[in-house]
């Protein structure tokens, strides 16, 4: 068995929003088929559903403890398990508020700076 190095893997993924590939605009003009990454993901997502029903279940994480604190998170429609639709939700809102903090910062940091 190889899966532990696999799955951690995973969980570092789901943490650091999972890659552009997951957490593309949902206005972006992309094509239909899933993308290289997102093949990718959601091979890895059937990897981590170690029951194979289609959801991760508080069990199923609790190897990974960054991902069982981001759960409650995750599980937006508080089911008590995190679908790949709550997945892919959960990495484009993470990546929105990375792009948020970073588009504060950089105010932040051109109304300290002097005008020439
Ligand atoms: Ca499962
Ligand atoms: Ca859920």
């Amino acid at each position: 068995m190889h899966t532990h190095l696999t799955l951690s893997c995973v969980a570092a993924l789901w943490i650091a929003a999972c890659s552009a590939a997951w957490a593309q605009a949902p206005d972006a003009d992309a094509p239909p088929a899933p993308t290289k990454g997102e093949a990718k993901a959601q091979r890895d997502f059937k990897m981590l559903d170690f029951n194979g029903d289609g959801k991760l279940s508080r069990t199923e994480v609790q190897l990974f403890p960054r991902l069982a604190a981001a759960f409650d998170d995750a599980d937006t429609d508080r089911d008590g398990y995190v679908s790949y639709e709550e997945v892919r939700a959960f990495a484009a809102k993470h990546r929105e508020q990375r792009d948020q903090q970073r588009a504060a910062a950089q105010a932040a940091a051109a109304a300290s700076s002097p005008r020439p």
